[in-house]
């Protein structure tokens, strides 16, 4: 098969979790959709959020999935209330997987990670073999937006270095939300183990990752500021993520590489 039929048909599933993304959803949508990817299908993973996203999200389903074709291109999972981010990629990537998803992106709504690195996240991951791709801010080439103040960029690196140390990691962006999953991959690290929510599922993440003994691949991305909207993920949420480092240690210090 040429590789360009092979892209026509892959099965690929980007999922997004939404609290109060009604502005971002629909540009982020359209990006998406209009990749040269005709098999990619966007989940949205909405709880309930009070600016109206989840119905937001539905219109897209009637834009979108009005053309017949035989897999949707947006579905949404509707969550009664807000969650955490953690819980709504785990019941979304279940989903995904369901429906019978060969890779599985994860990003945020907000336009921080762009689109546009999908088709090359895919790319590397055929051509590497790798288990999972990461859209990196910390690999050379990898930039963080100009607009971020010292205090900011401080705390991202500190984060990266505290989970990193206490992990024993060579991952350099452990709190990246942009990758791509094989679906294989996911089925071994085991969705329903996963304790964590805000940042530390992302440190989870990519703690198994290193485990497991996956082969990973980390691309450098520019990471943008959120272009609209305010962000969720607050103080009790970086604490949260600061202990659940050591708990995530413990948890897993029988675990072995997968064979
Ligand atoms: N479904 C769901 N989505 C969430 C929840 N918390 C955050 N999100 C989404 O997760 C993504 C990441 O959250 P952000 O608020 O952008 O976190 P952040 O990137 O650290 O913060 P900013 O830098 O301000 O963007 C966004 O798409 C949010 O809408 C939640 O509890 N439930
Ligand atoms: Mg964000």
């Amino acid at each position: 098969m040429f590789a360009t039929d092979f892209l026509r048909q892959v099965r690929l599933t980007v999922v997004i979790p939404t609290y109060n993304e009604a502005d971002n959803l629909p540009g982020m949508a359209e990006a998406l959709l209009d990749l040269p990817l005709p098999g990619l299908q966007l989940l949205v993973v909405d709880d309930n959020s009070p600016d109206g996203t989840g119905a937001v999200a539905e219109e897209l389903v009637q834009r979108y999935n009005a053309c017949g074709s035989a897999r949707p291109r947006i579905a949404v999972l509707h969550r009664a209330g807000k969650a955490g981010l953690g819980t709504a990629y785990v019941e979304g990537m279940r989903k995904a997987l369901d429906d019978g998803a060969d890779f599985v992106a994860q990003m945020d709504a907000d336009f921080s990670h762009s689109p546009r690195y999908i088709p090359q996240m895919l790319g590397v991951m055929l051509a590497a073999g790798a288990d999972v791709v990461i859209g990196s801010r910390y690999v050379p080439g990898g930039s963080l937006d100009e607009g971020w103040g010292a205090w900011r960029r401080f705390i991202s690196w500190w984060a990266n270095l505290y989970s990193r140390m206490i992990l024993g990691l060579r991952i350099r962006d452990m709190t990246a939300g942009f990758k791509l999953w094989r679906r294989q991959a996911l089925l071994d690290i085991g969705l329903d183990n996963i304790r964590s929510n805000g940042y530390s599922f992302q440190v989870e993440m990519a703690y198994l990752c290193e485990k497991l003994g996956f082969r990973l691949v980390e691309i450098p991305i520019h990471f943008e500021d959120r272009r609209i909207g305010q962000s969720k993920l607050d103080i009790p949420v970086k604490i949260e993520s600061a202990w659940r480092t050591w708990q995530i240690r413990w948890r897993y210090r029988h675990l072995h590489r997968r064979p």
